[in-house]
Order: structure tokens, then sequence, then C-alpha cells
């Protein structure tokens, strides 16, 4: 049995690292993610803020940190941090991420990376030197990593075309709010940018391949009462072309009742198709006409690549934290000088921005042929 352990070394004769140190900027649910995985990683989560002002001790508690500033400049100037993890509303990205990185620090900036491609180019920019990465982090599931390598050895033959979806349903009722729905708060796209972008960055990893062109017609399914700016889309149906000529269709909706966060992607090919499930991602659906079969993550049967991250047994089921920690560990091994594949940079977080945009410009215009820009 191979377990990987993702803690970093200490004791037993190994010369103990250095304790890098964290502060966790936002205190809402992703926040408490991301502080989780940091400590998992072995990591001091010695510094947190939140959203509002006067909710210094509150957000220290929430995310189990160790101080509470109540301003970015008060946690940037005191705060003995490494990383700083970006987990506030849309808008405040780009601003937060941008005065971390010139104070020298690394950051961990929640997607979308900024709410325009403008920002997200300057981000990508000002973050030369440092390590930057944005959390698509399912690309840390052991299953997706199975997938990526049975794609890259050609095991699929001449890939053809790809299905899939990203649904959810927590906002599926007009009395359902959260600062996401809200335009000047979320940004410009909403169900696209939260997981469509999840999606697109998936398929992209796994393949090796580049959204060329799309075409994007979306939809706001619920008026929202609450909402104080413009609501933005509940949905998106995406149809598009890849660098290679593989045709796919995507749907996403964070009003599908009954699903909870099902990112779900089938890649057909002449030889081999493959089938994931976010929601359940200890399997791997492996169609060939001669027969299918469902692969289970095992670390003793499966690639190198995907047994990396398997840190548990065969039958004890890894979920969506694992993955998370996976990738905030990663992240920190980059810190300490560590190469980790597949990390997503900024770059990946500028990408998603970019095909945010696309899909944003092609259905204004009801659903016109874009080129993507690369
Ligand atoms: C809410 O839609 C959300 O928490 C996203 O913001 C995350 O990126 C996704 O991983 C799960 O759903």
């Amino acid at each position: 049995m191979t377990v990987t352990h993702l803690t970093l070394p200490a004791g037993d004769g190994v010369a103990e690292a250095k304790i890098l140190r964290s502060a966790v900027v936002g205190a809402g649910f992703m926040g408490r993610v991301h502080a989780e995985a940091a400590r998992r990683a072995g990591v001091r989560v010695v510094a947190a803020l939140a959203g509002t002002p006067g909710g210094a001790a509150q957000a220290a508690e929430t995310l189990g940190a160790e101080r509470g500033y109540p301003t970015l400049e008060a946690l940037l100037s005191d705060a003995d941090v490494d990383v700083v993890h970006v987990c506030t509303p849309n808008f405040r990205h780009a601003e937060v991420a941008e005065a971390a990185l010139a104070a020298g620090l690394h950051v961990i900036c929640e997607k979308p990376l900024a709410t325009s491609v403008d920002d997200a180019t300057r981000l990508v920019d000002s973050a030369k030197g440092r390590v930057a990465t944005v959390p698509f982090v399912y690309r840390f599931h052991p299953m997706v990593r199975e997938l990526r390598s049975r794609l890259t050895g050609g095991e699929a033959g001449v890939v053809s075309t790809v299905i899939g979806g990203y649904l959810q349903d927590w906002l599926s009722r007009s009395t359902d709010d959260d600062w996401r729905v809200d335009s000047a708060i979320g940004g410009p796209s909403r169900a696209f940018a939260d997981i469509g972008s999840h999606w697109c960055d998936l398929f992209e990893f796994v393949t090796g391949d580049r959204i060329t062109r799309l075409c994007a017609q979306t939809a706001v399914v619920q008026d929202r009462p609450g909402a104080s700016n413009a609501s933005t889309e509940d949905t998106a149906a995406v149809q598009f072309q890849t660098a290679s000529g593989v045709l796919g269709t995507l749907v996403v909706s964070q009003v599908a009742a009954g699903r909870k966060n099902r990112l779900h992607l089938e890649i057909s090919g002449t030889e081999a198709s493959f089938g994931f499930d976010q929601e359940d991602p200890e399997r791997l659906w492996v169609g060939r006409r001669e027969g299918s079969q469902v692969l289970l993550r095992d670390p003793d049967t499966l690639s190198a690549a995907a047994a990396r991250y398997s840190l548990l047994p065969a039958g004890h089921a890894q979920g969506y934290q694992d993955c998370f920690d996976a990738f905030v560990a990663d992240t920190y091994r980059a810190v300490r000088g560590e190469v980790r594949d597949g990390l997503p940079s900024f770059a990946d977080g500028l990408r998603a921005v970019r095909i945010t945009d696309a899909v944003l410009a092609s259905a204004a215009t009801g659903g016109a042929w874009i080129e993507v820009a690369s």
C-alpha cells in the first residue's frame, strides 16, 4: 500500500523546515476551507482579516488564526507572513492580491482572479518571481490525475468530442441570496465565472488542449428581489471548438434542483472514452467498444501521477477538502522551491477570465461565435 503524506517533514533526524506562515483575507466558507488546508499542510495561520471592518477578532476565531487585523494595510505591515490567501468577494480579489504582491508576499487568490481581463493581466505581471496560485482544486482529485495520464498517454485514440456540465442548486429559489448574485460585488459573470471556469480549467488541464472558439447563451432564471444591483446569469450553455479540433458542449447552472456540486465531463475518443463526476470522485469510467469498466481509486493500481495524490488506502473515500488540501500543500511546496506539476497559476486564472469574457461577449450578441484570446 502506498500512502503519500502531505504534511511537511519534522523531527526524526530530518532537518526541520522553517514553518511557513499564512494570512487569510475573508472569513466566509472559502476562507475556512483555505485556513483548514493550510493547517493540514503544517502551515501556521497567523493572521486573519474579515470582509467587514471591526470584525477582526471574529475573523480570527472563525478561521482559527492567531491574530485578527482591522485593515489590509495593518495586516500587510504588521503580520509576519509568507503567503496571503485572498478569499474576499470577487470585486476585491485584484486589489488585495496586488497589495500582497507589492508587499513581497506569495499569494493564493480565489477565482475569478479578477473581474476584468485587464486586472487579471496586470496581476500575472505583478506576480513574476512569486508563487501565485488560483484554486482550480479539482485538478487534485487522484482520478483526475489518472484521467490526465491516460489521455496524455494516447489511450483515447483520436479525441473527438466532450460533453459536460457543472450544476448546482444553492441559488435555485428567488429568495436565495449571496454577494455573488450582485454584479457590483460578484462581477459581470456569476455562474460561469464561479463554476464554469472550473470546468474549462479541468478540461484543458486533462487534455492539454485549448478552447479556441465558442458561442454561448446565458439566462437569468430567477428574479431576486433582494439583490441591490443587476443580477448575473444563473445558467450558461456553451458550444466550443478546441485547437486540436475537438467539439464540445458545456451546460452550467446554479438553479438545477437536486445537483449540489456536479462537475461532470465525458471525453470521447476513437479507442477509449472517459467520464469523471466530481460528486463521485473516487471513480473514473473508462468506455471501450469491447467493454467498459469503472476504475476505483486504489494507490496500488493507479499511475504514479494519480497515486501521488492518493492520501488514503483504497476504500477510504477522499473528497473535496482532500483535493483542496493537496492544492494548498503543493502551493507551499512551491514556496519552498519544489517544482509541482499541475499547480494552477495566475496565468491559469487569467485564462479562465478570458474564457469568461468570451462567454459574456458571445451571449451579448445572442450567441455569435467568438475567438478566445490565448
Ligand atoms: C460555490 O458555487 C462554490 O463554493 C464555488 O465558489 C467553488 O469554487 C466550487 O468549488 C464549489 O462551489
